[in-house]
């Protein structure tokens, strides 16, 4: 049963109004925005180890500078998400508590490593191109500051997907070897971009209530299959083949038939088990705990300004 508050508070979403901050809001609303805006924030930050791993050994000084800002890029849409997720009453220090703690999620693609330079195109190809096609309806997200975070985050998404596809021509039109190395990064990546959209629908077990709080606006499997329509014509165009002997143009849908990832796969790399977890997970707790230093610092000069002031 819904109280009266409530009541008003689903006529407000479905009349389309956005939610601000100091508008009253039900806990789970609010739950289930820190929960998503909260795995998202982690996302893009450790998303930048996977990327970060390659820019000292970029072949070129120009695909070294174009890594670097895409990967600074990220840290900046961390910051961006883990401010809207602040204005519903965390801090940034809980939520990377929290993560550290494996109390917390983020995507399950960055626990795959980047063992090439042409992973480096499939990351900027499959990746920000799952990522862009997951966040451009979010954009229309009920949670004022997240959708406006959404908005300028997609704008600098579909840079990244485009450096990443240059990446796959170059390397899909360059030698055989070469070739070979962009085939080998798309069959490694297919099926874990496909997972980055969540299990599927009958698995989704926030899908219902966030789409009725229109905190997502489409299903995990709707975005899915838009992004494999989208995405296999690209491959084509790459002269590339997609890892799935059962993908084939359904005339009637209007869209592929295509094979599920492994879902086993999934869960266990929720669960901590993927190839990369510890080293992801190490590496921004070695980062935190390096940088106490820094932040000391800067509590001890805050806190002389702050005296000098009262003085
Ligand atoms: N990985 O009931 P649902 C980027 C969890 S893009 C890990 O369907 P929901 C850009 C889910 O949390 C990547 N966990 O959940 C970039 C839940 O567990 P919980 C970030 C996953 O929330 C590119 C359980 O499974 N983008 O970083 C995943 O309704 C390149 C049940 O699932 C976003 O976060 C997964 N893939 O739907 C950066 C977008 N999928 O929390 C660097 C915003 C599901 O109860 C380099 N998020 N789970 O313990 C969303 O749209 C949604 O949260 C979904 C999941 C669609 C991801």
């Amino acid at each position: 049963e819904m109280s009266a508050e409530e009541r008003a508070f689903q006529e407000r979403i479905d009349r389309g109004e956005k939610i601000e901050p100091t508008d009253w809001m039900p806990e789970g609303y609010r739950k289930t925005l820190i929960r998503q805006i909260g795995q998202h924030a982690h996302s893009e930050i450790v998303g930048q180890l996977p990327e970060g791993n390659w820019i000292t050994r970029a072949p070129t000084l120009e695909r070294k500078a174009i890594l670097l800002a895409k990967v600074q890029d990220e840290a900046g849409h961390g910051l961006y998400l883990y401010c809207a997720a602040e204005t519903l009453g965390v801090s940034r220090d809980e939520l990377i508590e929290l993560l550290h703690a494996g109390k917390m999620k983020y995507s399950s693609i960055f626990n795959y490593p980047t063992l090439t330079w042409a992973d480096i195109g499939a990351v900027g190809w499959l990746v920000d191109g799952a990522a862009i096609m997951n966040q451009v309806p979010l954009q229309r997200t009920s949670y004022g500051p997240y959708s406006r975070a959404m908005i300028r985050i997609c704008k600098e998404e579909s840079f990244h997907q485009r450096q990443g596809f240059d990446i796959m021509m170059k390397m899909a039109g360059g030698s055989e070897a070469q070739k070979r190395m962009a085939q080998d990064a798309l069959d490694r990546f297919w099926y874990p971009s496909l997972m980055m959209f969540g299990p599927s629908d009958k698995d989704s077990v926030h899908s219902a209530q966030s789409m009725a709080w229109k905190i997502k606006i489409n299903t995990n499997d709707e975005l899915r299959q838009k992004f494999v329509d989208q995405t296999v014509p690209q491959a084509e165009y790459l002269g590339l083949t997609v890892p799935d002997p059962d993908l084939k143009w359904n005339e009637d849908k209007g869209g592929y038939d295509f094979s599920e990832p492994d879902w086993n796969e999934f869960f266990e790399v929720l669960k901590g088990n993927g190839p990369c977890n510890e080293e992801r997970l190490g590496a921004r707790v070695k980062a935190w705990e390096d940088g106490a230093w820094v932040r000391e610092g800067l509590m001890a000069h805050a806190d002389k300004r702050s005296v000098a002031k009262v003085a």
